[in-house]
């Protein structure tokens, strides 16, 4: 493992480099604010841009967590190259790992705050300036319509160090009591999955698994395009492993299986639960485990019961054979590792699906063990960071808000008054969403985030945001899609250009560095927030969050006692050192290896130390096909390539030549016959909620009855149907009607 090369001496040059803050703050900022910045809440960010040489730190895009060498001359990162002995990526990258370095340096970064006047034109104003009018602005609406009516959406794509900082501004020191994330688009579900089932937010796994198993079941996720480094792990796996996977498409990563179940969308559940009901009539459950570790086992038995083979297979479109199959192979397996991403956390009924898979898990004793586990894989590079620390869904740390003893502890180690902290969560990213369309939430703060791109059905989202008295946009680009919106725009540092730490999918805590100067006056959102408690008046509140290093400090006191509990993790160096190190490390405790998973003793985290089996019955689909729109919308990840809104991979030419640049649409060579569609034509297609076009890409890997876009291009979520999950509040982003036509 490449260490940093930094010295002692090094060490002390880090300070004399003038600070973001001082570099663009010579006016407002006195002398006596930089020789004592603590007393002024402003603190001075370490600009420790790392010297000549090759240093590691892990990728922004994936929740992977890859280890990136950067390759530096003069200051500046000139090159990458994926590190060889991460535990990780094991010296392999995917290509937008490769071009990560690509979006740092393109005309539309904001290098100034930008601040519309009178309905018009963004024009550039200095930090002074757009401080004074977002906390001016902001405040004044809360005087008017109370402290309720401003809200914040956050990100899964800042280190955790700034998500938590950003929590902790807005909600004690700004009294916002709304804030949610983007994580709910993506996570949410897997954390009320687990939360319910298991007592705690917690991916047991560590890649390792994929290499251990002998059987590996992959639900509703693609890891060839959306985690492709993943699936090098799995093709690692020496032991002949049996894949298979459950997705409507015959996805990349189907096509590289020995099992394909092309099951009918949003009908997971009726197969999952006729699995089980199967293992359990061939008594192939783990009754020693289940009577240790397992509560409502008869119940769950009862209720799987009603799911014959033959009703399974006519709700699932699966054929009895195949099924059964499936149930043996399973049951035969020593070490079976179940996997799943958005083709069930994105679902209206998305936490009982992760849980189907999690009750198969744990009837058959496949937790805990090297090779087994119900493993939720994550999406965003710092989803795993903002579930526990964005101070959003749960208390720093994953503490509970309406929790007293939670709230005494987390202010006690803040040495902040407790009755800052709220006593709920506050409204979800639906729920704000919603608040802005009736009118009571009329300022937003968005924070390195793009839902006039990425919310599901925009026909709303984008009109509503317009809806606000004052919308604040916090980007690395000025262009996107929700910063075009902005009332005030605030140029941010990106991945790169600042430190912190990203935790990945396996519960891994990586680190990242500054290896190149953030553009014009960009400062990284840890400053950003630093300026805004300031000119707030709450920089008093955050006096210890010097930098982040000094905030993973504080934050690892608070998962003191905590399943994520961090208080062993002392320094960036031992990250560094270590190749990443994942949750938990307890004070005193010594990292026995650098692949550790969860339950090894059969112990969960509910107070009688079991977990619970979770069930209902499958809901139909709330917008079936039908005559007028016959062919359900499925929507996720194109390529490897691409990045979400395209904002950052857009930026590099190698990546933009990996992928068509203008929106498509795949569908069944039989529905297209039927519309009379021909390949690569341009096509219309409509829902309830839009109409776009796009080029008809016609292919038997999607089945008949369902069309495929990509979410990378504006256009998509113009036709999806807002719809979530009751439990977590996760939009339903793959399953609405539409008809196509060519246009
Ligand atoms: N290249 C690239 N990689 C990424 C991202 C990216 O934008 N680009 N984004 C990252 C993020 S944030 C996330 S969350 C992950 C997402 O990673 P994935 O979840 O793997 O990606 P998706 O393509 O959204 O959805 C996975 C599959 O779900 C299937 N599906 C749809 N409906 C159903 C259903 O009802 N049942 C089943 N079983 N399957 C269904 C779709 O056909 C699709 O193939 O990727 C991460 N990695
Ligand atoms: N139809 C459909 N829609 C979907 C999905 C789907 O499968 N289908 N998937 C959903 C999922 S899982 C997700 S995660 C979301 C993703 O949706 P978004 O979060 O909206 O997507 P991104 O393009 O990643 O947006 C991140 C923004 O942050 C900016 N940024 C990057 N780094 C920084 C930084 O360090 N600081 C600041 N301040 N800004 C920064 C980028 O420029 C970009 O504008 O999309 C969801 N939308
Ligand atoms: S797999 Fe993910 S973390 Fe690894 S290089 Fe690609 S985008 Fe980065
Ligand atoms: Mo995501």
């Amino acid at each position: 493992m490449n260490k940093v090369t930094e010295n002692a001496a090094s060490q002390a040059e880090r300070f004399t480099i003038p600070s973001p803050l001082e570099r663009v703050f010579d006016g407002p900022l006195t002398q006596e604010m930089l020789l004592t910045p603590a007393r002024f809440g402003l603190g001075l960010v370490p600009d420790r841009l790392t010297p000549d040489a090759t240093t590691n730190m892990v990728c922004g895009f994936c929740s992977t967590g890859c280890c990136l060498s950067v390759h530096m001359k003069d200051g500046q990162a000139i090159n990458l190259s994926p590190a060889p002995d991460y535990p990780v990526n094991l010296g392999m990258a995917c290509p937008k790992g490769w071009e990560a370095l690509a979006p740092l340096n393109s005309k539309d970064r904001g290098t100034t705050p930008l601040l519309r006047s009178g309905g018009g034109k963004l024009k550039p104003v200095d930090w002074q300036n757009a401080m004074e009018t977002f906390a001016g602005r902001f405040k004044s609406i809360q005087a008017e319509h109370g402290k309720e009516s401003v809200a914040f959406l956050g990100t899964g794509q800042m280190p955790t160090e700034e998500l938590a900082f950003l929590g902790a501004l807005a909600k004690f020191g700004m009294g916002i009591k709304h804030g949610d994330g983007n994580t709910r688009q993506c996570m949410a579900t897997a954390v009320s999955a687990y939360k319910q089932a298991f007592g705690f937010d917690a991916p047991p796994y560590t890649y390792d698994d994929f290499e251990q198993s002998d059987v590996l079941v992959f639900v509703g996720a693609n890891p060839c395009i959306a985690h492709p480094i993943m699936w090098q792990r799995v093709l690692q796996n020496k032991n002949n492993p049996d894949i298979v996977v459950i997705d409507p498409r015959a996805t990349e990563t189907a096509v590289c299986a020995s099992h394909h179940l092309a099951i009918k969308p949003k009908s997971d559940m009726a197969l999952l639960y006729g699995i089980a009901n199967l293992i359990i009539q061939q008594d192939a459950i783990d009754r020693g485990f289940i009577d240790q570790s397992v509560n409502d086992f008869e119940a769950f038995a009862e209720f799987v019961s009603s799911f014959t083979v033959e009703k399974v297979s006519a709700e699932t479109g699966i054929s009895a054979d195949r099924i059964v199959e499936i149930a043996t192979l399973i049951a035969a397996g020593k070490r079976v590792s179940f996997w799943w991403t958005m083709g069930v956390n994105q679902s209206y009924q998305g936490t009982r699906t992760a849980q189907a898979i999690i009750n198969l898990a744990l009837i058959t004793g496949n937790i805990g063990r090297p090779g087994t586990g119900a493993n939720s894989i994550t999406g965003q590079c710092n989803a795993m960071g903002s579930r526990l620390f964005s101070n959003t869904t749960s208390l720093l740390g994953g503490h509970d808000f309406g929790n007293p003893e939670h709230r005494a502890k987390v202010a006690s180690i803040l040495d902040i008054d407790a009755d800052l902290i709220p006593t709920d969560a506050g409204k979800s990213y639906d729920q704000i969403i919603e608040g802005i369309l009736e009118g009571s939430i009329k300022g937003l703060w968005i924070i390195a985030t793009n839902p006039a791109h990425s919310w599901i059905n925009q026909t709303k989202c984008r009109g509503i945001l317009e809806k606000l008295d004052f919308l604040v946009v916090q980007d690395m680009y000025h262009s996107t899609e929700t910063a075009e919106l902005a009332d005030l725009y605030l140029p941010a540092a990106a991945w790169g250009e600042k430190e912190g730490t990203f935790i990945n999918s396996e519960r891994r805590f990586g680190l990242l560095k500054k290896v190149a100067r953030a553009p014009g006056q960009s400062l990284s959102d840890f400053s950003i927030f630093q300026l805004v408690a300031h000119y707030w008046g709450c920089g008093e509140l955050f006096s210890q969050w010097k930098d982040a290093e000094s905030v993973l400090q504080i934050l690892a006191q608070i998962t003191r006692g905590q399943p994520c509990d961090i208080t062993g993790i002392k320094s960036y160096q031992q990250l560094d050192d270590a190749g990443g190190i994942q949750w938990p490390l307890g004070e005193g405790h010594s990292l026995k290896s650098n692949q550790r998973r969860l339950f090894e003793d059969g112990k969960f985290y509910h107070d009688d130390g079991k977990a619970k089996l979770l069930f209902d019955q499958p809901l139909p689909m709330p917008e079936p096909a039908d005559d007028t729109y016959p062919l359900i919308l499925l929507t996720g990840r194109g390529s490897a390539a691409q990045w979400h809104t395209q904002t950052r991979t857009g930026k590099s030419p190698v990546l933009a030549r990996l992928y068509p640049a203008e929106v498509f649409v795949e569908i069944n060579p039989a529905d297209a016959q039927r519309a009379g569609i021909l390949p690569q034509r341009l096509v219309a297609i409509e829902s309830r909620r839009g109409k776009i076009k796009a080029t008809a890409i016609v292919t038997p890997t999607v089945a008949r009855g369902t069309v495929f876009m990509p979410m990378h291009y504006e256009e998509v979520n113009q036709l999806t149907l807002d719809h979530f999950d009751p439990h977590s509040k996760q939009p339903s982003y793959k399953d609405c009607a539409v008809k196509i036509f060519p246009a």
